[in-house]
């Protein structure tokens, strides 16, 4: 009977659950669940609502029909769970946009140089980073800590909820710019900086490891034993693992609520450029390096939706971008000030006024302004991706949701001068089912699995066009603060 296993894969702004069976060479996927995912705000601090994240799951499991071999989680990185030695949740689980950490970034380069932590970790400085947060939670619930035996990512959490067994999934693991990326350990000295003892890491799994099998409890009528096994948890490794490249000469973007945009390598990129760039290098699967950038990504336009009342699809706001007045006003996407701000359009609004720019008015004006500054923002980190590897870059490989813009796709095409293949949409849950039947045996290794990935899901091409229309643009964009 062919393997089957299911991908948990939760976003910041929704989760699924969809199982996969491998017959043929090829994988056939089954959404068995959908629901939404938003940080709550109480007393001015956003949080994670993992409890009913967790039923989430249970329901998708308790719902599928069909036998099921495995099952793997990936999420968001850098965001935790502190749990006590009964495995009880010590504190609420702070989203990773929430203001605590505004300024702390500065607050720990004071004492230890940032050139020694890029050294050490080789991720980007980004102020929401597990060890700002850790550093402001020691600070600020000091009996957290106290009361605390294990330290979990939140898909290490689910795991742990299914399996009784905590562990340390690698790939994101990298992303909290606590681990050692020489080494492949937590940093001791890093830790130490900022109050938080070794001891709350349990051990370190790799993707493609069996965790265990569900407890018991979890699916009483079930009685085939179900395994777990860890994927590249953090939802952008999964992604990684399920570009369908064929050659070597390919950068990625993996498009959702962020745009991670970089490159696959077999070696850290830690460099004195590389610092400056902010670039970061975060763990893949199979011991390959994810040489990337953080761009703000759809979050932009998902807070705009949001803000309109939800009155407009994506479909329509990428309608009415395409029938607005190209090049009217530009913004720098990654911008701080982005990154939560109380009212999105107000913010973008007051950017464009302040840079001297015209101010967009209308939906279509506002999503044309994000949809033009992401795709000229992908120009500048391809740019310095070519500078930081010395890679010949010919093509972009777009997966997740957001490849389905089309209308993005062709202004990236047209913006990097690169052809784009946009495809799998569903790429961080392909990627995490990859894993899963790598481990069981059904596809020998990473090369074979993103073969698989092509024939079974294909992709669509967009060739760029003409670039004088955009080049003086491109000087306006590079001026931005
Ligand atoms: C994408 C992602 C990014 C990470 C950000 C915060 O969903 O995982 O890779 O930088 O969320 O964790």
């Amino acid at each position: 009977m062919p393997k089957s296993c299911i991908a948990v894969d939760i976003g910041a702004s929704s989760g699924r659950l969809i199982r996969s069976t491998f017959e043929e060479g090829r994988l056939k996927l089954e959404e068995i669940h959908r629901f939404s995912n938003r940080m709550t705000e109480q007393d001015g601090h956003f949080f994670w609502d993992v409890d009913s994240l967790f039923q989430e799951i249970l329901t998708g499991l308790k719902g599928t029909a069909h036998r099921f071999d495995s099952v793997g989680i990936d999420t968001w990185g850098v965001d935790y769970v502190l749990v006590d030695k009964d495995g009880d949740r010590v504190s609420p689980v702070y989203a990773y946009r929430d203001h605590r950490t505004d300024g702390t970034l500065e607050k720990i380069t004071s004492v230890m140089p940032s050139e020694k932590i890029y050294e050490k970790t080789g991720i980007q400085f980004l102020p929401f980073n597990t060890l700002y947060q850790l550093y402001e939670h020691a600070r600020t619930r000091p009996q957290d800590m106290e009361g605390a035996k294990h330290l979990l990512l939140i898909p290490d959490y689910l795991h742990f909820l299914l399996t009784g067994i905590a562990t340390n999934e690698f790939t994101n693991a990298t992303t909290t710019q606590l681990f050692n990326i020489t080494d492949k350990r937590w940093d001791s000295e890093l830790l130490e900086a900022i109050g938080i003892p070794k001891s709350l890491f349990p051990v370190v799994v790799h993707p493609g490891t069996v965790i265990g099998n569900f407890k018991e409890g979890i699916l009483p009528e079930n009685d085939a034993p179900v395994k777990v096994i860890a994927p590249g948890t953090h939802d952008t490794a999964s992604a990684i693992a399920a570009i369908p490249a064929v050659s070597e000469d390919f950068a990625y973007i993996s498009s959702g609520t962020w745009s991670l945009m970089g490159i696959e390598s077999k070696t850290p990129i830690c460099t004195e450029l590389s610092r400056q760039y902010n670039f970061t290098n975060e763990g893949g699967v199979f011991d390959t390096v994810r040489v990337l950038k953080n761009i703000m990504g759809l979050w932009l336009i998902q807070e705009v939706k949001r803000l309109y009342k939800d009155r407009h699809s994506f479909a329509e706001l990428v309608r009415l971008a395409a029938a607005s007045e190209p090049f009217k006003c530009l913004v720098n996407p990654n911008s701080n000030r982005f990154l939560n701000p109380a009212n999105m359009v107000e913010e973008i609004q007051a950017y464009c006024g302040e840079t001297g720019q015209a101010v967009p008015e209308t939906p279509g004006e506002v999503a044309r302004c994000i949809f033009e500054s992401l795709a000229f923002q992908y120009r500048d980190v391809l740019k310095k991706l070519r500078s930081v590897s010395g890679k010949e870059i010919n093509r972009i490989h777009i997966v997740g949701g957001g490849c389905q813009n089309e209308f993005l796709n062709q202004l990236c095409a047209d913006f990097t001068g690169c052809t784009v293949q946009a495809g799998p949409m569903e790429a961080t849950a392909i990627g995490n089912l990859l894993l899963q039947h790598i481990a069981l045996g059904d596809i020998p290794d990473l090369k074979e699995g993103r073969k698989v990935v092509l024939e079974s899901f294909g992709n669509k091409t967009f060739v760029p066009s003409d670039s004088k229309t955009f080049l003086p643009h491109w000087d306006t964009f590079t001026r931005l603060p």
